[in-house]
């Protein structure tokens, strides 16, 4: 789906666009059903290992992870995009309805950014190790790159695959307060990257619930935050990074690809094995490296 001009312009005035129903079954049921073919694979391996009671079958996609998670939270951590490096998840970056919207703020030539998640977002206290990296501050995406990105347009596309409500922990973002760059960040331990007090804009957040189907596009410089999950569902969502090619992701240690090139559509990846090829390599290469993806100071 390309945007209007109007929606383009209202991206621009707003520095976020929300899209309703931009996605249909048949974009994200392939996506779930991989997931879920994991975790059935997954739970069958933790009980015969004795560390699940029961299998969990009979229950929905997005509650099953809660049960297995109370009794063993080993899955929790092989759920992201680049871990879990799924085949309907790699086809999904490509998905031809989700680069039309993207082409209309990003260009022609479309760069996918490794800064990626899937998110199983659990509720509060299950998560292991007590903090949840899906529970996040208030923040600007373009405060998760390294500097070389700062001059760079790149949007963040973040979609739900089961709803996503204030309960579960969705999305709050500032409108309006994007234009005027980056502002400080600092790293506090057990929270995150998070905007400093003092440049926090004084505008009222916006809460964001969204259904599957649903795509939000905001802008870099949009602060934006997520609560925790206080239901007894699964937040499962996506957000994904596009970029205009030839412009640095600020993650450099992270592999890129091209999604989609009008110019020159031979440099399109189209070859999962060698996307996860390429995930696996530079897994392997910055493990233990402690590579700091994120510029700011670290404070207690
Ligand atoms: O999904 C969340 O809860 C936070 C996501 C986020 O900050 C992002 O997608 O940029
Ligand atoms: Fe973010």
């Amino acid at each position: 789906m390309k945007l209007t001009p109007e929606q383009a312009a209202q991206f621009a005035e707003d520095g976020y666009l929300l899209l309703r129903g931009a996605l249909t079954a048949a974009d994200l049921d392939p996506i779930i059903a991989e997931y879920e073919e994991y975790i059935d694979r997954r739970a069958g391996e933790l009980l015969a290992a004795g560390h699940l009671s029961a299998l969990y079958a009979d229950e929905s996609f997005d509650r099953r992870l809660i049960s297995i998670c109370r009794e063993d939270d080993a899955i929790y951590k092989e759920l992201d995009i680049m871990r879990f490096r799924g085949r309907a998840s790699f086809e999904f970056l490509c998905n031809d309805r989700l680069l039309d919207m993207v082409e209309s703020l990003v260009g022609s030539e479309i760069t996918c950014s490794p800064i990626q998640h899937t998110r199983a977002k659990l509720p509060a206290g299950l998560t292991p190790g007590g903090s949840d990296p899906h529970v996040a501050p208030w923040h600007q995406d373009a405060g998760v790159t390294w500097e070389e990105a700062d001059p760079h347009f790149i949007l963040t596309v973040w979609l739900p695959l089961c709803a996503a409500t204030p309960e579960n922990g969705c999305l709050q973002i500032l409108p309006r307060a994007h234009g005027n760059g980056l502002v400080q960040h600092h790293i506090k331990q057990g929270l995150g990257t998070v905007i400093v007090d003092d440049e926090m804009p004084q505008i009222a957040p916006l809460t964001l619930p969204m259904d599957k189907g649903d795509v939000l596009l905001l802008d870099k410089q949009t602060p934006h935050r997520s609560t925790p999950n206080h239901a007894d569902t699964v937040r499962w969502s996506m957000d994904l990074r596009y970029q205009p090619t030839g412009t640095p992701t600020g993650r450099p240690f992270h592999p890129d690809f091209v999604a989609r090139s009008r110019s020159n559509p031979a440099s399109e990846l189209r070859d999962y094995d060698e996307w996860c090829r390429q995930w696996e390599e530079a897994l392997a290469k910055v493990q233990g490296r402690g590579i700091k993806a994120h510029r700011w100071a670290v404070v207690e």
